[in-house]
């Protein structure tokens, strides 16, 4: 390319805009002054990129030998990068300064972003969260997951009800921040495995006749904050391989309607992200897309160590990957396979190796979400790996009986394949992984004690906690530069960098001049989230809000019976007093879950009530903000007053919303469950609003097989009764919602509700009568939200983990 200049850290507003002149040509044959925001954004993004080549090269060569983290997961959910990618490079002013000279508008240009969403919630933007960490810890740090062509749906709500819609992101195919790499590589699929022995008379495996589909490397830069790293995400993308090799395969592709086929069954590797498994197709095709990231991801890999000249043997010194919840688990066969069947290393070795390498997160204890798959699936689809789970399972179940001396009922529970033939992938990780951690510190106490407690008792060692965290950069300096520079004009700018600084703020929680001006930056960030978001609700009122993916176990049907508590409650007396409440909810319900889908209806239809009752005085308003995502969490966070987490105690195993909440100054109310634990602790009690069963409660009643049904609570609590009634006559979506608690109300919706109502007023009393107080007491939980950066949380898996 014939570059005037090339573009660094320090160039000049001229220089940068020359680039962004031939850019603009290059790449859409217009002259700069002739583009749309879109198009604005596309060559800004390039040109940035531009900015960034020579440190991104020398991170991937790693002159410096440094150890690699990668982290192999399903879901990445990135949200917008421009200005997160300023920010880190420092080059807010040059990027500023310099579409101002071209008569350009930031915001439109962010707004025309795309916004990728290949994720669903928490466990993508944790994820999001660490590769920018790792960056900013100047770790080799490396994210891989597959290139979706469809994110998670759009959500409408339509009639008050959630319609989905495909979110086509990456429709013309082109991602302004990925650049596609040279790198490609054969995944391999179905066929038969043959033994041949080789000159030293070992059985080598061959797999034959299996359906070869090639994967190519798209990486996107993940730039550290305020250095020269510049470390990548890549994703993964399918595609038909080249004639040369289907003819190698033997594969005819001379035959129209058989090409066509091959084509439609590749394609749809990448298309969707958890495409519906309903269906035994659906199922497999999960297996595929985890199967086809682990493979490339780790065939990759191994080829870059190779061609580093590292002896494979020693493949732990260099190299650790990272397995996201289960569904990253094949890198562990795979690994093994290459180690042995392409390189030769014997079963020993490559196990060594392997569970050096390997390391495992649980993010859930939810039973549904721990991965099983038939084990004939496995053993059409991939049936190598399959041979490989088969004996790793066999020298382990060797290992328990005849090392440890368990006996067959806890070897039964710890087999990778179970007396059915399904595989148990939580399993796998457990055996073959050197660590295991949970998300927060409740969490790890109940895989330790309940859900993998087996493994707990054969491998204590293996077992330790990593609480969650947020990228404070994202979450605070750029979601709210109201909060920053107050924080500024208090303690400097280090705590920027240096987030333990924040603790400082307790020495301010008695000025009232410092409690004024916070109150006043919530004020300004409400009013903007009402401007933006173009709501006809009050900035005067006390915003409670709720936003995250919609769950059972979230209890988000709770909050909705609390609302309809109280509007009972001040229609019946209304010159109680009540500070007017805007009660926030956003969230998608995923598209086959029948009870969420209910709860959004019910929400909507009850928002349609209350805010058309002139008996309420505006005293309430409800309000669903439809299609949540990161962009819009950015804008509704730093507006918050009441930071809503109130799942069932031990079902969320951390929440990272919390914390987002805590650090822009909101007040939980909420239950001991995840890292809510963490945080009360931090804030002490008497800055957090509590309620509700706690953990041992909940797994005694589970254990105890307590009587679940809501009867009780219905018949013994009047207002309960009456808010049910009321639940029941919102058509069908309240009719099933109000007899799944009665008959089962697993997640103690009904027992908690009183507590949680009692706890909403005295809220609403706190906020009404005592300003000050309540601004001390968001002082005090931005003060101690400093713990809850991802910069320490990859710290420790850093010092614990990976480089140990
Ligand atoms: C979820 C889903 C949802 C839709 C269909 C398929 C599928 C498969 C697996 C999962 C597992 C999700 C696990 C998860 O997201 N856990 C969340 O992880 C967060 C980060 O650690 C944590 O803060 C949340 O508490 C936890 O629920």
């Amino acid at each position: 390319m014939n570059r005037l200049v090339m573009l660094n850290q320090k160039s000049s507003v001229e220089e940068f805009k020359k680039v962004l002149e031939v850019d603009s040509v290059k790449l859409f044959q217009k002259p700069i002054n002739k583009l749309n925001a879109l198009e604005q954004f596309d060559v800004l993004a390039n040109s940035i990129k531009e900015l960034m080549s020579h440190d991104w090269e020398r991170c991937n060569t790693n002159p410096s030998n440094k150890k690699e983290i990668h982290y192999f997961s399903i879901e990445f959910l990135l949200g917008k990068q421009l200005k997160s990618i300023m920010l880190n490079r420092q080059i807010e002013s040059l990027v500023k300064d310099t579409i101002e000279e071209l008569g350009w508008n930031l915001d439109d240009i962010v707004k025309a972003e795309p916004e990728p969403a290949i994720a669903n919630g928490g466990l993508g933007r944790l994820a999001a969260c660490f590769i920018d960490s790792m960056a900013t810890l100047q770790y080799a740090g490396y994210g891989q997951t597959i290139r979706y062509r469809h994110g998670l749906f759009k959500q409408h709500i339509v009639n008050n009800e959630q319609v989905e819609l495909p979110d086509r992101w990456l429709d013309n195919g082109y991602y302004a921040w990925d650049t596609k790499t040279k790198e490609e590589y054969i995944v391999k699929f179905r066929g038969s495995v043959r033994f041949e022995t080789d000159s030293n008379g070992e059985l080598v495996p061959i797999l034959e006749n299996y359906e070869p589909i090639i994967a190519k490397a798209y990486d996107i830069p993940v730039p550290g904050y305020n250095n020269s790293t510049v470390n990548y995400l890549r994703t993964w993308e399918a595609d038909v391989p080249s004639y040369d090799i289907l003819e190698e395969c033997g594969i005819n592709y001379c035959h129209e309607d058989n090409m066509k086929r091959r084509r439609f069954l590749i394609n749809q590797i990448c298309e969707y992200l958890y495409p519906d498994d309903s269906t035994y197709e659906g199922k497999e095709l999960r297996l595929k897309q985890e199967y086809f990231l682990c493979s490339a991801g780790v065939q990759s890999l191994i080829n870059k160590f190779k061609n580093r000249g590292i002896d494979l043997k020693e493949l732990d010194k260099y190299l650790a990957i990272h397995i996201n919840d289960t569904h990253p688990s094949l890198v562990i066969p795979e690994l093994m396979r290459i180690l042995m069947d392409e390189e030769g290393l014997g079963w020993n070795k490559a196990w060594e190796v392997t569970t050096k390498v390997c390391s495992y997160t649980n993010h859930t204890i939810m039973q549904e979400a721990l991965e099983v798959w038939p084990g004939h699936m496995l053993q059409s689809l991939i049936p190598r790996i399959y041979m490989i789970i088969q004996e790793i399972d066999r020298r382990y179940v060797d290992h328990l009986r005849h090392v440890k001396g368990f006996n067959s009922s806890k070897i039964d529970r710890m087999k990778i394949i179970d007396n059915y033939g399904n595989v148990r992938m939580a399993n796998m990780d457990c055996m073959c992984c050197h660590s295991i951690n949970g998300v927060a510190a409740l969490h790890t106490e109940i895989l330790k004690d309940e859900t993998l407690n087996d493994f707990y008792t054969a491998e204590p060692e293996k077992f330790n906690n990593k609480t969650n965290g947020i990228a404070h950069r994202r979450w605070l300096l750029l979601s709210n530069p109201e909060l920053c520079e107050l924080i500024d004009n208090l303690l400097g700018t280090e705590w920027r960098t240096d987030l333990k600084q924040l603790k400082q703020l307790e020495n301010f929680v008695n000025d009232e001049k410092v409690l004024e001006q916070l109150i006043k930056v919530k004020a300004e960030n409400k009013r903007n989230f009402v401007k933006e978001m173009n709501l006809d609700i009050s900035p005067d009122s006390i915003f409670d809000v709720q936003i995250k993916r919609i769950h059972m176990y979230k209890r988000q049907i709770m909050n909705v019976l609390r609302i309809i508590m109280i509007y009972n409650d001040l229609i019946e007396n209304p010159q109680k007093p009540f500070y007017p409440m805007t009660f926030i909810m956003a969230g998608k319900a995923a598209a086959g879950y029948r009870s969420a889908k209910n709860v959004i209806k019910v929400f909507n239809m009850l928002a349609d009530i209350i805010n058309n009752d002139s008996r309420i005085e505006g005293k309430m308003k409800l309000v669903f903000i439809e299609d949540y995502n990161v962009s819009k969490a950015e804008l509704i966070i730093p507006a918050a007053d009441v930071s809503e987490q109130i799942p069932t105690a031990s079902k969320e195993a951390s929440g990272t919303s919390n914390m987002k909440f805590m650090m822009n100054g909101a007040l939980t109310l909420g239950t001991l469950d995840g890292a809510n634990v963490e945080i009360t602790e931090y804030v002490g009690e008497d800055n957090i609003f509590l309620f509700g069963l706690q953990k041992d409660e909940v797994l005694k009643r589970y254990a105890t097989w307590t009587d679940l049904s809501g009867h009780y609570i219905v018949n013994n609590n009047p207002k309960i009764k009456q808010a049910m009634e009321h639940l029941k006559t919102f058509n069908s979506a309240g009719n099933e919602l109000y007899h799944e608690l009665l008959s089962n109300d697993y997640f103690f919706t009904l027992t908690d509700l009183q507590e949680y109502v009692d706890k909403t007023y005295e809220v609403n009393n706190m906020y009404a009568q005592e300003a000050f107080l309540w601004a001390k007491k968001c002082l005090i939980n931005i003060a101690n939200s400093f713990p809850f950066t991802t910069d320490r949380t990859i710290e420790q898996y850093g010092q614990d983990i990976w480089f140990k």
